[in-house]
């Protein structure tokens, strides 16, 4: 098994023909990473992307190979999966405005090439889910809007429109299931890959905290930033501190650890309907 990757909270490793993927117990907060880990993390987001896996098989297959077989010091915190040619875009979807989306709306009026209506606020539900692509760029900073247009110059426009579709339809689903349950999927960042027969396959990680806005649909309020459903206690706890978000944090009280773990746990009880065990 060799180590290839490093994210802020994840790692990726290849073995054979196969990649595993590993979460972390490590948290992000203001894109700095925190030195105290929220123990069950990796494990709550792992199944919790396994578990919508299984979901969303009917809308599109994806590159899960196993959750199982794993080696053993990343057992329930990793999935194997099959490597794929990944697509160049970050497919995003948006029921409500916030973060980057945001931002474009209020400069253009419009996010990704999509025009919205005048008056939206922060946090507004959007009037329909919105497709709006990222691209990744080069020098490790944040992602650049891309439109459907560009999409379609490097893909093609029938692999631009599937993704669209799917990544719309995914949105869909989760913002359904999710908010039937008390919390509100804002947005959700998928990936795509291509298999070698040429099927577009669903990748990384799906609809977890990690990967989307949650919010707690009982103080959604438009007009000023909403709750994190997961990070909420550890924006205002480092509010509090008068750290200036620059690294290194400081380390998390037990207190906001133990309820940072407990946002997780919930979640992952809302949306499957099933108990949380190790
Ligand atoms: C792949 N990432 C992003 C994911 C990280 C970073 N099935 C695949 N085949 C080839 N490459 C990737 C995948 C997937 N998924 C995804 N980078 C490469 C990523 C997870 C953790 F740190």
């Amino acid at each position: 098994m060799r180590h290839v990757y490093s994210g802020k909270v994840r790692e990726v490793y290849v073995d054979g023909a196969d990649l595993l993927l590993v979460a972390t117990d490590r948290v992000s907060v203001y894109d700095v990473v925190l030195p105290t880990p929220i123990p069950d993390k990796g494990a709550l987001l792992t199944r919790l992307s396994v578990w919508w896996f299984d979901q969303l098989a009917d809308i599109v297959a994806n590159h899960l190979v196993s959750a199982t077989d794993v080696p053993a010091e990343f057992a329930g915190r990793a999935i194997r999966c099959r490597r794929l040619e990944m697509v160049r875009f970050e497919c995003i979807a948006r029921g409500y405005l916030a973060g980057s989306g945001l931002r474009e709306y209020q400069a253009t009026g419009a996010v990704s090439g999509v025009p919205l209506p005048p008056g939206l606020v922060e946090g507004s539900r959007l009037p329909a889910p919105i497709f709006t692509p990222t691209t990744k760029v080069s020098d490790g900073g944040h992602d650049a809007p891309a439109t459907f247009e560009q999409v379609v110059a490097a893909v093609g426009v029938e692999t631009a429109e599937r993704l669209r579709a799917l990544t719309l339809e995914v949105y869909r689903r989760g913002a359904e299931r999710a908010g039937a349950n008390g919390i509100i999927v804002a947005d959700t960042k998928l990936e795509f890959g291509m298999a070698e027969d040429g099927t577009l396959l669903l990748a990384d990680e799906v609809l977890t905290p990690d990967s989307s806005r949650f919010w707690p649909a009982d103080d959604w309020s438009p007009g000023r930033p909403q709750h994190a459903y997961d990070k909420q206690f550890v924006r205002d706890w480092a509010a509090g501190t008068g750290w200036d978000k620059k690294p290194p944090a400081p380390e998390l009280p037990p207190e906001v650890v133990t309820a940072t773990r407990a946002r997780y746990v919930d979640a992952y009880e809302k949306i499957t309907g099933s108990v949380w065990r190790t």
